[in-house]
């Protein structure tokens, strides 16, 4: 029994609940662009409008922050769409800098894709655009800013440009009676030196010698010298769907429920864990692609813009925190309670026993990966505080050059060719490494082969190897870089270009 809404009927209640005009076509292109595009008007209405702009945003009762939105509201609209339908999207951006709007996880051409390293145009300042694409693959995908905001911390992903994507796939993976959309996200970013990031979770726990003794020989190096630690950023607020923790809508819950949770990681910089006591999540697509062995786990990791969709079966009666197993993160907002019909109290939390991550939970037992046709090594490295106290990062000894938007490519694909990256992280930091305009399979976590797990984004650990294969099925130029708003904006990036 499926209770999902039809698109119609949510974009509706969304529109209203969120005070804000979603409706496809609702406004005309003339009143919402103020006819500054007589040849975008002439073209009529857009399926759908996303307006940027900065807007006041209620994080819980009188806690009211300046946050740059889309259409207003935190998270951005959840826009349902159907794969292989083209639909056209009017952005328009009413602040004063220019603004990149990326569908993260889609396969579309680079002059859409949202990214300005792949010659996507800018959403000019009090100007709009026009976009028109074909969504594709179905499943849980997002949306968010791909401008760099390097030491302004009220731009790119640290505000709250970000919001989910449905693409209906043809067949739902497994059995649910109903789905809940989740968008983590931290608020009131600062900048400190040294973090406290969770590192202890990934699973395989080996790392590779070399890379482990030349990244902390560098470090101490650096330190040596008198350098302080690079920066990062740490935040004031903590929020799933834009509420800190007892200041939202609980999630209301019956006994015996199967709910189906869509969970993104919004944040700029952060890795999540989340945790439900006295349930587990079973695990049934990750990044928007079914798993080829769904597996219950007690926690969910999720690495910076990464998303896992997780089906909870609701049969410990209660109210419960659904919550960051950082106690810290919890008590400042990172949280959501559940609520089960006829239950009341305060909602409790229990730590879940200790566990570690393994995308390899979630993979064909026993599979190998298809042979690639060419292997791309890539060693990451971190120079400590070395570009204006913030840490510079290099792949192959080269950091994305800061004043440029299209750099050089560095790789070169041939199309139709199956490509495994052999990515080594020589840094202690766990990096979300991304992979635009295409999919990647996992091939082999800290040494280990594994195969038929399908995802945008992997969580590479500290010194460790980790090896994705990907099909050069999409031409055009294509952006990888770890997710990390920090290390992207510090040269963690790269351009792949077809040949
Ligand atoms: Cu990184």
């Amino acid at each position: 029994m499926t209770t999902r809404q039809s698109r119609r009927e949510f974009l509706k209640s969304a529109g209203i609940a969120a005070g804000v005009s979603l409706l496809p076509g609702r406004a005309s292109l003339a009143q919402m662009t103020g006819g500054t595009s007589p040849s975008v008007a002439e073209a009529g209405k857009a399926d759908y409008t996303l307006r940027i702009a900065t807007t006041p945003i209620e994080i819980a009762p009188d806690r009211i922050l300046s946050l740059t939105t889309y259409n207003g509201q935190f998270p951005g609209p959840l826009l349902r769409l159907e794969e292989g339908k083209q639909i056209t999207v009017d952005v328009r951006n009413d602040t004063d800098t220019p603004e990149q709007l990326h569908w993260h996880g889609q396969m579309i051409p680079s002059d859409v894709d949202g990214a300005a390293e792949e010659g996507s145009p800018f959403i000019p300042p009090h100007g709009s655009r026009r976009i028109v694409f074909t969504p594709k693959p179905a499943g849980f995908r997002f949306y968010h800013s791909h401008v760099r905001a390097g030491a302004n911390l009220a731009a790119g992903q640290y505000g709250g440009l970000v919001g989910p994507v449905y693409i209906e796939p043809r067949h739902e993976p497994g059995r649910y009676d109903r789905e809940v959309f989740l968008v983590l996200k931290e608020f009131e970013p600062t900048f400190s030196r040294g973090g406290d990031m969770a590192m202890d979770f990934l699973f395989p726990i080996a790392v590779n010698k070399e890379l482990h003794d030349a990244g902390e020989k560098a470090m101490k190096a650096s330190l040596a010298k008198g350098m302080p630690h690079g920066f990062e950023v740490g935040y004031g607020s903590f929020t799933i769907g834009g509420r800190m923790l007892g200041h939202g809508e609980p999630i209301r819950v019956k006994e015996g429920e199967r709910v189906l949770f869509h969970i993104l990681n919004g944040s700029a910089t952060e890795i999540r864990s989340l945790a439900l006591p006295g349930h587990t999540f079973q695990v049934v697509a990750l990044d928007g692609n079914p798993v080829p062995n769904p597996t219950s786990v007690p926690v969910l990791w999720i690495g910076t813009a990464e998303r896992v969709s997780a089906i909870v079966e609701m049969n410990q009666p209660g109210v419960w925190i659904m919550g960051d197993t950082a106690d810290d993160d919890r008590h400042h907002g990172m949280g959501i309670v559940v609520e089960y019909a006829g239950r009341t109290g305060k909602a409790q939390w229990i730590a879940p026993p200790k566990s570690r991550w393994s995308y390899a939970h979630f993979a064909k037992p026993n599979a190998r990966a298809a042979v690639p046709d060419e292997t791309i090594e890539m060693t990451f490295v971190k120079q400590n505080a070395a570009e204006d106290g913030f840490n510079l990062w290099t792949i192959n000894g080269i950091s994305y050059p800061r004043a440029e938007m299209m750099a050089a490519p560095s790789y070169h694909l041939r199309q139709g060719a199956r490509y495994r990256i052999k990515m080594r992280n020589s840094s202690d930091d766990i990096h979300p490494i991304h992979l635009h305009r295409h999919s990647f399979e996992l091939t082999n976590l800290a040494g280990r082969p594994t195969a038929g797990v399908i995802k945008d984004v992997v969580m590479v650990g500290g010194y460790q190897e980790v090896e994705i294969d990907f099909v050069a099925d999409d031409p055009g130029l294509t952006l990888f870089h770890c997710h990390q708003q920090l290390h992207m904006d510090f040269g963690f990036m790269a351009l792949f270009d077809y040949a």
